[in-house]
């Protein structure tokens, strides 16, 4: 990896971890879900780097993808279980890092096995490793502590300007899967429920967070200008609603939003929910694979 490539990466990826460490002391029942989003988001570009995405706080049941609506009054509830995830790019190299935080002493060992689970899976991550390895170790390790993985989330391969691309970490073993290579980074993401839950997300009927696929010439002036302020702005990585509140109103903002999506320009990534309504719990860092094992670029 060229030197002002993995520069980036470490300077990102220590804006992160700070940022993450502020979400822990942040996260209380009472605290709005707007405000740990908007303050947290403010912070990653205070210490000179950008979000790569909306930050997401998902409480629960809800494992992923959820983040601050506009004019959003939900607060943090009391005795839940919070997962903060993070997301910090430098020059468009990026890294992607999470944290529960656990108001429910009874949910505690949930979050303190997404990060033994993460621990463990990080000591097995180097060159040529077969990506269902690493799963197995995920899941045997949530499993030896009586609690499930959540099997259809994976940790990702990471590229600049893109979160999800190339090759996936799954939370379980799988047979082979494909081989992690030298100087590839990745993100590695345990998501863990209890034993009597499905062990699945699905999609739920909300989306708050989205990203451009394409750029094109819209006939709609307003959907023509929102498009080009969300290349310009955010290129191909995933932007929340309440960011675009400063280009159109909020009906208005609907309206064309719906418009960009049938016309395949932006897609929409769902709230994601445990499909028995189980709480979620998840640890997750970013690393850069190295001869030797890995980097963790986000500790
Ligand atoms: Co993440």
């Amino acid at each position: 990896m060229y030197e002002d490539a993995l520069s980036a990466y470490r300077r990102a990826g220590r804006i992160a971890a700070e940022v993450r460490r502020q979400a822990s002391g942040l996260v209380r029942p009472g605290v709005l879900l707007a405000e740990v989003c908007e303050m947290l988001e403010g912070r990653i570009k205070s210490l000179g780097a950008q979000p790569a995405f909306p930050i997401n706080v998902c409480v629960d049941e809800i494992a992923a993808h959820d983040t601050a609506s506009v004019d959003d009054n939900r607060e943090i509830p009391n005795g839940s279980l919070v997962k903060v995830d993070i997301g910090a790019h430098v020059e468009g190299y990026l890294v992607d890092t999470a944290v529960t935080i656990s108001l429910n002493r009874e949910l505690d060992h949930l979050k303190e096995v997404a990060e033994e689970a993460l621990r463990k899976a990080l000591r097995s991550v180097r060159p040529k490793v077969r990506a269902g390895e690493v799963g197995g170790v995920i899941e045997s390790t949530i499993e030896s502590y009586g609690l499930i993985p959540v099997k259809n989330l994976s940790g990702h391969q990471i590229s600049r300007f893109t979160v999800h691309t190339g090759k996936s970490i799954p939370n379980v073993r799988t047979s082979l899967g494909p081989k992690l290579g030298l100087g590839e980074v990745y993100a590695v993401e345990p998501f863990v429920t209890t034993a009597d839950a499905a062990g699945e997300i699905e999609g739920g009927s909300r989306a708050e967070i989205y990203r451009m696929i394409k750029e094109r010439y819209l006939e709609d002036r307003d959907a023509r200008e929102l498009l080009s302020s969300i290349s310009r702005d955010y290129k191909t990585l995933p932007f929340a609603r309440r960011w675009l509140t400063r280009c159109l109103e909020k009906d208005r903002l609907n309206d064309v939003l719906n418009d960009l999506i049938s016309s395949r320009c932006i897609a929409q990534f769902p709230v994601l929910v445990e499909r028995t309504q189980k709480p979620v719990a998840q640890a997750e860092h970013t690393v850069l694979i190295r001869e030797n094992g890995c980097e963790i670029l986000t500790e």
